[in-house]
């Protein structure tokens, strides 16, 4: 079989915003699952098939409901009652398109409308013919609404229908089953009902579903056998459709759960609640139907689009495509009002990581919402601050000061929620204990890295004052008890940690951790030593409740003896103290393999631990974040060093490494690393994806463009724009926030040009000359090469 995805399916308006599945195999079943799946921020729906698969997995979740199974399980987004399974029978036979003859199959994800349309020429293994069409959307613009239909057409003669449609709740997260039975109702013969409860958690989902019928255009009254099961709901339906004839059913389901904002404040009677509003909804829903709800969803889409699409006018239509792809993601992965909940390292898109959220959002993720949605990024670095409870209890247990973030973090009291066991060892055959939970501890510093950035970016005091600069210097207490002294080498030192590259376990002075850690207390110092003069106040305030005096003490104490790994006589930063001495193998098999991680195939983490080989951009994300502190003629050989021997068996690796490639000039290789950044989810690898897209990957596309190509970067207090385009690319679009000022920035292969449609004038640095622009004008400058 060749290429399955077809990326040029779309055409007119429509070109390079459809991904199309041009062919069904159900061995591939969760790629396009992940890919085309669909949602709002609020809740996540899985592409799975209407008709169930062996392989299948069948997900739909709402943003931070999470909940434990077991004891010795960690929290997870569990699986809400399904509502996309649709079951069809032709004249008695189910219809599966893995039986029969698929005459015709194509299933596309249309980016700009966030629709799913499948369409099917069948025949089933008794010779009946038929069309079929199947339609899905997410509302963006009533999040708790999900709108299907099914088109039946019988070709081949008059044929008998039946279907089965209804609420599922007998899902399960892999085995795990997060709901007690719950409550089942259908009113008015129509209106379907499952209100149900998670076992630990306590959080209330109600799921409500209504179907309604056409045939040839016209509503049709269909007799319907209300079936109630346990933990199922179903309506059963049969007909008689007479060839040529056009069967619709529209299914239109709502999601509701106690975790929504709303109901943040009622603890009496929220099932009421949830009934009247999962009703009230529904009612609605049904009345307008599928269509009319489509168009509020597709105008409410095209709103996103006007003021956030980027354009690449690029030799490979591909590039478009991936990019809105990215876009796409990044925005139905997020919740963008709800400071309680964080993003799922696979988004809202699979079972993949549980829900569980990691640096990938402040690293990868932040700069997109930090530099086009403001309030958004906003909204995620207050989720931090909500986090601080977990973070301030992890480091107690861990007999250490200040706030430790959790490697995972799930609801915003749950603290550390890392699992202790993964994948089985190839050498030994026991499950591999995970260590990140417990050492891999560089994001407390990543967190407060991006809350500076966000900063810097918004000037957004009101947040600092009352989030920012608390996450910041309890970080920053954090690292000053971490550190340990060295009395032979008499400086301190961080040991025993993971750093970004997880091949790596129980290092000492991982350089991207301890710059990092530095950067975090350095910033912390400078805040408590200026607030003083700028907001007494505001210092007396957290003072009394932190012990400022105190923190700054103990950051003074060790923040310039902490021993920061500097270049050696050949130029190289050592990843961490023995990485130089590990011995090199050749990697090329497993740089060359098709799928990640082949290199456990051979070799056990005992044995990887003992090799140059990362998993991911490590010392190079340093060079990239802290890109101020090394020289370009560093830059370039730590890049060149540690490219040779990173795997990039991490979705997190690529895009860095696509922008220093850029910006060292290395430009072929950043465009290499840009493309295969697109392809890590979208690409046609079948098994890219199975337990979700990554998250991470999309931030990182994001980033490949607008800060490699497009040469954003904020360095100290400005914003510096200094691209340097692909080859293959004649001009990109993209906007931008600064300082709440929305601009656009234009780059063609010959120049750039800002035009600032904000109200104030900004003050940026295209390349190295500091430009002003007027509110409302444009500013330019020529490439430089
Ligand atoms: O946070 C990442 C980590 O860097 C590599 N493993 C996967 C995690 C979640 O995406």
């Amino acid at each position: 079989m060749g290429n399955i995805l077809n990326y040029t399916k779309g055409q007119g308006e429509f070109k390079n915003w459809i991904i199309e599945e041009s062919d069904f195999d159900y061995q591939h079943l969760g790629k396009c699952e992940s890919i085309f799946c669909q949602g709002n921020g609020y809740m996540g729906v899985r592409a799975a098939l209407e008709e169930k698969y062996v392989g299948e997995k069948r997900n739909m979740f709402v943003a931070g409901t999470f909940n434990k199974f077991d004891e010795a399980e960690v929290t997870e987004l569990p699986n809400l009652p399904d509502i996309t399974n649709v079951i069809i029978y032709v004249s008695g036979i189910r219809f599966r398109m893995d039986s029969g003859v698929l005459h015709a199959y194509s299933r596309s994800l249309n980016l700009k409308t966030g629709e799913l349309i499948r369409k099917v020429d069948w025949e089933s293994p008794n010779g009946d013919r038929l069309e079929l069409c199947f339609n899905r959307f997410v509302s963006v613009a009533n999040r708790h609404i999900i709108g299907s239909k099914v088109t039946i057409k019988p070709l081949s003669g008059d044929m008998n229908i039946s279907i089965e449609s209804g609420i599922d709740g007998q899902v399960t997260n892999t085995g795990s089953q997060h709901f007690h039975e719950g409550e089942k109702r259908i009113y008015d013969a129509t209106y379907m009902e499952m209100i149900s409860k998670t076992i630990q958690s306590g959080v209330y989902a109600a799921i409500h579903a209504s179907h309604a019928f056409e045939i040839d255009g016209k509503k049709a009254k269909v007799d319907l056998l209300p079936v109630i099961e346990r933990r199922f709901l179903s309506n059963k339906l049969q007909l008689t459709l007479k060839k040529d004839s056009v069967f619709t059913m529209e299914k239109i389901s709502c999601v509701h759960t106690s975790r929504d904002l709303k109901y943040e404040s009622i603890s009496d009677d929220i099932v009421d609640s949830l009934k009247n509003d999962g009703l009230e909804t529904i009612r609605k829903a049904y009345e307008l139907g599928y269509d009319a709800l489509f168009k509020e969803n597709k105008d409410a889409w095209a709103h996103f689009w006007r003021e956030h699409d980027i354009k690449i006018n690029a030799i490979n239509d591909y590039d478009q495509l991936a990019i809105r792809f990215a876009l796409y993601h990044l925005n139905i992965m997020t919740k963008q009002d709800d400071n309680r909940v964080g993003i799922g390292a696979k988004g809202l898109s699979g079972e993949g990581y549980k829900g569980h959220s990691f640096w990938d959002t402040e690293i990868f993720i932040l700069p997109y919402f930090m530099f086009t949605q403001p309030k958004t990024a906003r909204t995620l670095l207050e989720y931090r601050f909500r986090n601080l409870y977990g973070a301030r209890l992890k480091a107690r247990e861990n007999g250490f000061k200040g706030a430790m973030y959790p490697w995972e973090s799930a609801w915003i009291d749950d603290g550390e929620v890392t699992p202790k066991l993964g994948a089985a060892d190839v050498v030994t055959g026991e499950a591999t204990p995970i260590l990140t939970g417990l050492i891999e501890q560089h994001i407390s510093a990543d967190i407060a890295y991006a809350v500076w950035e966000y900063y810097i970016a918004t000037r957004d005091q009101e947040f600092m004052d009352n989030y920012g600069y608390e996450i910041i210097i309890q970080t920053a207490y954090f690292w000053s008890s971490r550190v340990e002294w060295n009395e032979t080498l008499k400086r301190y030192e961080i040991n025993d940690v993971i750093g970004p590259d997880e091949y790596k376990e129980h290092v000492n002075n991982n350089a991207y951790t301890n710059y990092l850690a530095h950067y975090n207390m350095k910033l912390a110092k400078e805040i408590i030593e200026e607030m003083p003069n700028i907001n007494p106040e505001l210092y007396k305030k957290l003072d009394q409740k932190l012990h400022l005096s105190n923190i700054k003490d103990e950051i003074d104490r060790v923040i310039d003896g902490l021993y920061l790994p500097k270049p050696g006589e050949d130029g190289i930063i050592p990843q961490h103290d023995t990485y130089l001495k590990l011995k090199h193998i050749d990697l090329t098999p497993y740089k060359n393999a098709e799928v990640v991680g082949t290199i456990y195939n051979d070799y056990n983490m005992e044995q990887i631990n003992e090799m140059q080989v990362s998993k991911q951009a490590d010392l190079v994300m340093l060079l990239y974040l802290l890109d101020d502190l090394f020289d370009k003629e560093t830059k370039k050989k730590n890049y060149l060093f540690y490219e040779e021997r990173t795997l990039h068996d991490s979705s997190l690796s690529k895009s860095t490494h696509c922008i220093l490639a850029n910006d060292l000039g290395y430009r072929d290789s950043a465009y290499e690393f840009f493309r295969s950044s697109c392809d890590i989810d979208l690409g046609q690898n079948m098994k890219s994806s199975d337990m979700g897209i990554h998250s991470a990957a999309m931030g990182g596309i994001w980033q490949c463009v607008v800060m490699g190509f497009g040469g954003v970067r904020i360095v100290g207090d400005d914003l510096y724009i200094s691209p340097r385009l692909p080859k293959e690319w004649s001009d990109i679009s993209f906007p931008l926030v600064w300082r709440g000022n929305p601009m656009r920035v234009t780059v063609s292969q010959d120049d750039v040009v800002v035009e600032n449609m904000g109200k104030d004038a900004v003050s940026i640095f295209i390349y190295d000359t500091k430009t002003s622009i007027l509110a409302g004008q444009k500013a330019g400058a020529e490439i430089k090469r």
